[in-house]
């Protein structure tokens, strides 16, 4: 638990709104003030539980003043991504929890329908909001029940996430559709890095514009019908008209009204606008608000990701509080891998959907900047954009998170399994992830990937094992490749001074006992290790195997290792219908089971693990050394005293 008793804040007016209904009788000055405590409490609660900060800090007066202007939970406010969700859930009757955020048993990083009536949708992966907003338009109009009521949706989407095929197809239905909703673009000129693309060039010549481009209505000189700061005069309204006749004509050309842009950190902007609309608005309109990612907090403000990530921090300094690592990152190794490759190889390329930190890429992109690819918050287009690369003679590589590639699962099957086109996809965060919970873990790919036919499918042990699987896939030209490798660092293995080429679906040998062998897929070897240890001074000694392909299987080791042992056991940081499966089908074909062979296979349950530390997820899992252990004494019938069979 983080700690409660640090230096609180002094925010006297925030401490009486209990609920957002509570900010209707405020005067748009309180709720200046409110929203000044707001960020204060915010910047507060990061400091002790770490998280996204910048985000939220960017949407602290929207926050406020969309929560002053509409009835949540009524009205449904969904935040994209919800990363910036924060200062919502301050508002949003879980103040007294704030400081549990991301661990476990506390409040998730970001909106959850099981977690309150103020979230309506849950979100995480970017681009949803749109879609979701206009679901809820139409459930409304069609009569739809739920237990808080039907009201306005309200969606609030970053200009990072606006860039994703998702925002577009569902404003492209919004349009078409017309029902009243808002769209608010959150426009910080930021995603995690800078964002890429036409789109921000044209956000950016948006607000070159003079400000206060108006809805159609002002155009037909309905200017009275305008909050105050919009009856200017008449300056105001020809440059209003003037700013309509350039501004929002993609967003208008979409179905929707626009309007903007204007200063999200300006409640004396932000309340009026959103007053009138919430009046008069009949179809579809989007408000471009420019806010500052991490405003407001300086150290936030001048980070290069404008304190989009942080760990437990000093509030006075800013300084953040990280345990030093004694092994490389997994994500290190792999940017520093293929960046040396690229030096000798000039067809190497690499591929991003707006995470060249987060996926090792930003040496390459520094080294080589017209071989990486930064495509945005993109992964169907990245991974086609990749296999294209691949048909033209390059050899992509198209590093993602096991959970972002889900996004692109159609591309990867119909545009490079099937063309059989040889684009190496490296999966970063494979398994479970640890403080962002469910919707970020990796479980999925090792069973989405091996059902493909052609690919080859490969997961590191440890950072050395990694080192030579980059190699491995960069002279793999057959065929798609894809290697998984977890979050966090390595396990401090002696790393190969050069690497060299697995054999394609061969295993290792690491251990040989009897009576059981162990066979392993990916980095719970370590804990296997530490189970035999275990068992070894019980008198058991396993087998141990490092299976390193899950596809193609390594036939000959696994059919070995099931002739020679009492039982099998799979173990693999995926779900269901992965490494595991494969050996079983492979054992069922093959008759292994008819001669007794007991089989057994640990992978992650049939349940979404919410957050904690990826050490108690996997003891959720029941995937930790003890539990492994558990497993062998079970399987082979020896009692365990005192503890629960796994
Ligand atoms: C499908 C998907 N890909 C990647 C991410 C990782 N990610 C989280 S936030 C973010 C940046 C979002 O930028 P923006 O929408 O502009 O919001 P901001 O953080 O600037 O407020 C990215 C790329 C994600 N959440 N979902």
């Amino acid at each position: 638990m983080p700690d409660q008793t640090t230096d609180r804040p002094n925010t006297p007016l925030l401490d009486q709104i209990n609920r957002p209904a509570d900010l209707k009788a405020l005067s748009n000055a309180q709720l200046a003030q409110v929203a000044s405590e707001l960020r204060s409490e915010t910047i507060s609660a990061v400091s002790v539980t770490g998280g996204h900060l910048g985000a939220g800090l960017g949407v602290v007066e929207l926050t406020v003043a969309l929560h002053a202007v509409f009835d949540t939970p009524r009205d449904k406010l969904i935040w994209d991504v919800s990363h910036q969700c924060y200062p919502h859930k301050i508002l949003t009757e879980r103040r007294d929890r704030i400081r549990t955020l991301r661990t476990k048993d506390g409040l998730s990083g970001f909106t959850k329908r099981s977690e309150s009536p103020y979230d309506p949708f849950g979100a995480a992966h970017s681009s949803t909001s749109i879609s979701a907003a206009l679901g809820f338009s139409v459930a409304r109009d069609l009569g739809g029940v739920v237990p808080e009521g039907n009201g306005d949706a309200i969606a609030v989407i970053g200009d990072g996430s606006m860039s994703a095929g998702m925002a577009f197809e569902a404003m492209n239905n919004a349009g078409h559709l017309g029902k009243r909703l808002f769209v608010i673009l959150n426009d910080n000129e930021m995603s995690i890095a800078p964002p890429v693309g036409a789109l921000s060039s044209y956000l950016s010549r948006l607000y070159a514009e003079e400000p206060f481009q108006e809805l159609k209505a002002a155009a037909k000189g309905a200017v009275s019908l305008l909050p105050e700061p919009f009856r200017e005069g008449a300056k105001r309204a020809k440059d209003m008209l003037k700013g309509m006749a350039v501004g929002g004509t993609l967003f208008e050309s979409l179905g929707f009204s626009y309007l903007g842009p204007i200063d999200g950190h300006d409640l004396d902007q932000l309340l009026p606008v959103l007053r009138t609309l919430k009046a008069r608005a009949t179809g579809p309109v989007l408000i471009h608000v420019l806010t500052k990612k991490g405003k407001g907090y300086a150290p936030a403000e001048a980070a290069r990701d404008k304190g989009h990530a942080t760990a437990k921090f000093d509030v006075v300094t800013g300084k953040q509080k990280k345990t030093p690592s004694n092994a490389p990152s997994y994500t290190g190794v792999f940017g520093d891998e293929l960046v040396k490759h690229a030096a000798k190889d000039d067809k190497i390329c690499a591929v991003t959907a707006a995470m060249p930190d987060g996926t090792g890429l930003n040496l390459f992109a520094e080294r080589y900047p017209s071989r990486c690819f930064d495509v945005g918050i993109a992964e169907q287009h990245g991974v086609t954009f990749a296999a294209a690369l691949a048909a033209g003679g390059m050899k992509p590589f198209c590093a993602m998170y096991s959970t972002f590639l889900q996004r692109g699962y159609d591309q990867v099957v119909h545009d490079v399994a099937i063309q059989r086109l040889p684009v190496r996809f490296a999966i970063d965060r494979a398994g479970l992830v640890g403080a962002d919970g469910a919707t970020h873990a990796g479980s999925y790919d090792i069973g989405f990937m091996t059902n493909l036919p052609g690919m080859v499918v490969m997961a590191a042990a440890d950072e050395a094992e990694l080192v030579h699987m980059v190699a491995t896939a960069a002279a793999h030209d057959d065929g798609p490749i894809a290697f998984r490798y977890p979050r966090g660092e390595g396990e401090g293995v002696e790393m190969p001074d050069e690497p060299h080429l697995l054999e394609i679906g061969k295993g290792r040998m690491i251990q040989t006992g009897s009576r059981v062998a162990l066979l392993s897929f990916g980095t719970r070897l370590g804990e296997v290790r530490k189970a035999a240890e275990a068992l070894s001074a019980k008198g058991i000694t396993p087998t141990i195997a490092d299976a390193r392909f899950a596809k193609p299987l390594d036939r000959e080791m696994i059919l070995d290792l099931a002739a020679n042992h009492e039982a099998l056991i799979t173990i693999e940081e995926g779900a269901v219908g992965g490494f595991g499966s494969h050996v079983a089908q492979l054992l069922a074909d093959e008759g292994v089971f008819d001669a007794g062979l007991k089989y057994r296979s640990m992978v992650l349950p049939d349940i979404f693990i919410d957050q904690a530390s990826p050490e108690d997820m996997y003891r959720v899992a029941g995937m930790d050394a003890a539990q492994i252990e558990a497993k062998v004494l079970d399987v082979l019938g020896v009692a365990t005293i005192g503890e629960k069979r796994a």
